[in-house]
């Protein structure tokens, strides 16, 4: 058995193979610690500009491994990796594109959801599996669901624990494209090739989305206000101006 996680850096684009396919991709603790080490990698290099997270092989990941399940108290498992990697897609300040390659389970569905973008392969599927072993949705299923698809469809996906469809998955809204298998790594070099060439500001509209789902208008118009001022000192906010004067494509370079 090879590592459990896989990390390459090319062309600014960041990829993290989660890589346990005899298991799909199921995390046992070495692969939440792989994965937490390599979401803090990315977040640090600066030549990182955008994080792209897949599964090896037929899966994307089956959430909890039951295989390993039971070792250590649930509650910890949850709150030592579960919520810090949950936590760590969310506040890294560069996008982070879920490649959707095959079928997500549990906590695999809570990841995807995380990231920022979620591209799909025609034959990939989620299932909220949490109900069908009589456990609860986590790693922010119940937070992600009902705010991307209201509150009966989050309920009727997490009551009945059935397999949604890619097809499926796009017109609830819980993925941006359905793309078919044979064209899915092409179309995923493609965002994230657009993302790592993205200026410096992707980082904090990302902040702001966030926050905007979640925080009252006037503190979101401050905080607007405050990052504006950060993104018009920033190098490539002069560039994309100054790109636009001269009627070129900017260059930018990620400050
Ligand atoms: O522990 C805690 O801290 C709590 C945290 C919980 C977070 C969670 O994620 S709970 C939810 C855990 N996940 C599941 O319940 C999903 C279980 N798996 C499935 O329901 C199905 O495998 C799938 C729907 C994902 C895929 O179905 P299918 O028919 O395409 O594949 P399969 O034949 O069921 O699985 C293929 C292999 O992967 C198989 O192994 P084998 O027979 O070829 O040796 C299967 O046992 C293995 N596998 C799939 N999921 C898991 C798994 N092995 C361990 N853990 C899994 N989650």
């Amino acid at each position: 058995m090879g590592e459990p996680v896989l990390y390459t850096v090319s062309e600014g684009v960041c990829t993290i193979t989660l890589n346990r396919p005899e298991r799909l991709n199921a995390f046992n603790v070495e692969q939440h610690e792989g994965f937490i080490g390599a979401l803090k990698e990315a977040a640090r290099d600066p030549a990182v500009r955008c994080v792209v997270i897949t599964g090896a092989g037929r899966g994307f990941c089956a959430g909890q491994d039951l295989a390993d399940i039971g070792n250590q108290p649930i509650g910890q498992i949850v709150r030592r990796y579960y919520n810090t990697w949950i936590g760590l897609i969310r506040s890294l300040e560069k996008p982070v594109l879920a490649a959707v390659n095959g079928v997500a389970a549990g906590a695999g569905v809570s990841l995807a959801l995380a990231c920022d973008l979620v591209l799909m392969a025609e034959s990939a599927s989620l299932v909220q599996a949490f109900v069908n072993i009589g456990l609860v949705p986590d790693s922010g299923a119940s937070y992600f669901l009902p705010r991307l698809i209201g509150y009966h469809k989050a309920m009727e996906l997490a009551l009945f624990g059935d397999k949604v469809s890619a097809a499926e998955a796009q017109a609830l809204g819980l993925c941006n494209r359905v793309v078919p298998d044979e064209g899915f790594q092409a179309a995923v070099a493609d965002w994230a090739g657009r993302l790592a060439r993205g200026p410096r500001s992707m980082g904090w509209i990302k902040r702001l989305i966030g926050r905007g789902l979640e925080r009252p208008l006037d503190e979101v118009l401050e905080l607007e206000a405050h990052l504006q001022e950060a993104a018009a000192a920033s190098a490539d906010a002069r560039e994309g101006i100054r790109a636009f004067s001269e009627r070129r494509a900017p260059n930018f370079t990620g400050r």
